[in-house]
């Protein structure tokens, strides 16, 4: 095939496009020349950690928005890969929320083991991708710091998997610009120890308020407040963690709230989301949204609609993660080979249409992930994606929501079952709570281990 296909980020999601194709080529298809562009030095995405904060070493935004001591905040068994299965990565079975090092060396393994890392130009942000109309190809900018060098190249498909959990979103309170301890945004949290013994203030009420939180009270935060805008989280939580209306004002270091309180705060942590931001991309070719299940114009939740060879991978909010991931690159990997065809502009939009509106019914967290799962569930009967069973992943999900109801500090003790081999976990060697040591060599050692100081 005289084709070429450009894909950008090599997360999990620009990693699956990879896969994906080299799985194609691997049982004989003819696929187009791959060229996947990623900013940083190595592979993983947000799983590929890193101390810094604010730019990197090239004056480029830093995209990690991971930190020190994280855990997977889900069961490993909901986001397992259906080609690549723990069993075969790990070989023995382990506990169900593992550290960030081990999921980054299970991603790392299903790529390694699939050859696809020479496809990859590291160090090469995308600059630019336009629509050249007369040629019918996008013409993709690219910067690489190895050569110093910016050069354009023009290819027949873009795959965009930048992901979309990078570019924060920072609120503005009156007062902070006077606050008399520090402010800063998730993106920029590394290390819960530099939070000992202070009094943190926590904005927001989803996932990285919940984790960040607990990171902080178990690394020995003196108190730790929450605040929200619309839910609290309501969890039972510690007894030096309370959870409040949302912040109004700040006056030095007295942070005031909606119900009249007040408290004295250290450090005000915004848990308060990211953006989807795609600066690179030409305005009629770029996704605006806001983190949700069914962001629009996208068909299938991949093509976009009125160019549908431009493609976005990963860009809905995520219950499930790498194995959606996985179902929507092996989606955009048939339409590329000819053996999905896709219907006129106006078919694709009612029918996007149709899943915003089932979207915009969902209530309960049960509805969401059991209509991301019927949504993955329809893209892999269409691909030879192995099919897995997403009504227990789902029965999982479930579980997995009680035992944080149960206890918000104990949850990542629990084990469940592989959906893919039937492995049960195995209960990890030291209690979540317990456990300061996040390490891959210490996670997969029978006891805690020795460390060096
Ligand atoms: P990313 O992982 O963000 O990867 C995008 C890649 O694109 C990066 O390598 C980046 O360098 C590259 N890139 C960006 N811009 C450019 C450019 N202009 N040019 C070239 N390359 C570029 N999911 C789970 O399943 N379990 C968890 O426990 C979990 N925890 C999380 C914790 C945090 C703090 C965050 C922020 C997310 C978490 N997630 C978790 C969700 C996470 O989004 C996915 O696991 C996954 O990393 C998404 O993959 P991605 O490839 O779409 O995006
Ligand atoms: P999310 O899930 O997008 O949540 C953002 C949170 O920030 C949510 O609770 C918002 O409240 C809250 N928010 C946003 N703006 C404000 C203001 N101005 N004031 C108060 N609260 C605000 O992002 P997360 O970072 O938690 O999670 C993203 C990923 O990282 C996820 O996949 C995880 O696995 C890790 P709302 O409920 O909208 O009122």
């Amino acid at each position: 095939m005289n084709k070429r296909i450009a894909v950008i980020g090599a997360g999990p999601s620009g990693l699956a496009q990879l896969r994906a194709f080299q799985s194609s080529a691997g049982k004989g298809a003819d696929i187009p020349e791959l060229v996947c562009f990623e900013k940083q030095s190595d592979w993983g995405g947000l799983w590929n950690y890193t101390w810094r904060t604010g730019l990197d070493e090239h004056g480029e935004p830093v995209h990690c928005s991971m930190y020190r001591y994280l855990w997977s905040n889900g069961p490993k068994e909901c986001l397992e890969f259906a080609d690549y299965t723990f069993d075969e990565h790990f070989g023995r079975p382990m506990g169900s929320y593992p550290p960030r090092e081990v999921l980054f060396d299970y991603i790392k393994g299903r790529v390694e083991k699939a050859g696809v890392r020479q496809y990859i130009r590291f160090n090469t942000p995308v600059r630019g991708v336009v629509y050249d109309d007369a040629s019918g190809q996008f013409l993709v900018t690219v910067h690489s710091f190895d050569e110093d060098r910016t050069y354009t190249e023009a290819f027949d498909w873009v795959v965009v998997a930048s992901g979309h959990f990078s570019v924060p979103n920072v609120p503005e309170f009156p007062g902070f610009s006077h606050f008399g301890g520090r402010v800063l945004h998730a993106h920029d949290f590394r290390d819960a120890l530099e939070f000992k013994d202070k009094d943190v203030l926590i904005v927001g009420a989803s996932y990285s308020a919940e984790d960040i939180g607990s990171q902080c009270y178990k690394y020995g935060a003196r108190s730790i407040t929450s605040c929200y805008r619309t839910n609290a989280m309501g969890y039972d939580w510690p007894t030096n963690w309370e959870e409040k209306p949302n912040m109004t004002h700040v006056e030095g270091k007295r942070v005031f709230f909606q119900d009249d309180s007040s408290k004295e705060i250290d450090a005000i942590i915004l848990c308060t989301g990211y953006l989807h931001h795609f600066p690179y991309i030409e305005e009629r070719l770029r996704l605006k949204t806001n983190n949700r299940l069914w962001p629009l114009n996208l068909y299938k939740g991949i093509f976009w609609e009125k160019n549908p060879k431009l493609m976005y991978i990963g860009m809905q909010d995520q219950w499930y993660s790498f194995n959606m991931f996985d179902a929507q690159a092996w989606y955009a990997r048939d339409v590329v080979l000819g053996r999905i065809a896709l219907p006129d502009y106006d078919s694709m939009h009612v029918e996007d249409l149709r899943w915003r509106e089932e979207e915009l019914k969902l209530q309960t967290a049960q509805e969401m992930y059991e209509y991301q799962g019927e949504y993955i569930r329809q893209l892999i009967e269409a691909t030879d994606y192995p099919t897995f069973d997403i009504a227990a992943v789902n029965q999982t999900f479930l579980e997995w929501k009680h035992d944080k109801a149960e206890d918000i500090m104990g949850y990542r003790n629990k084990c469940y079952r592989s959906v893919m081999t039937g492995t049960m976990a195995i209960p990890h060697h030291t209690p979540w709570l317990e456990a300061l040591d996040d390490s891959l060599e210490t996670y997969l050692s029978p006891g805690p281990v020795a460390r060096r100081a």
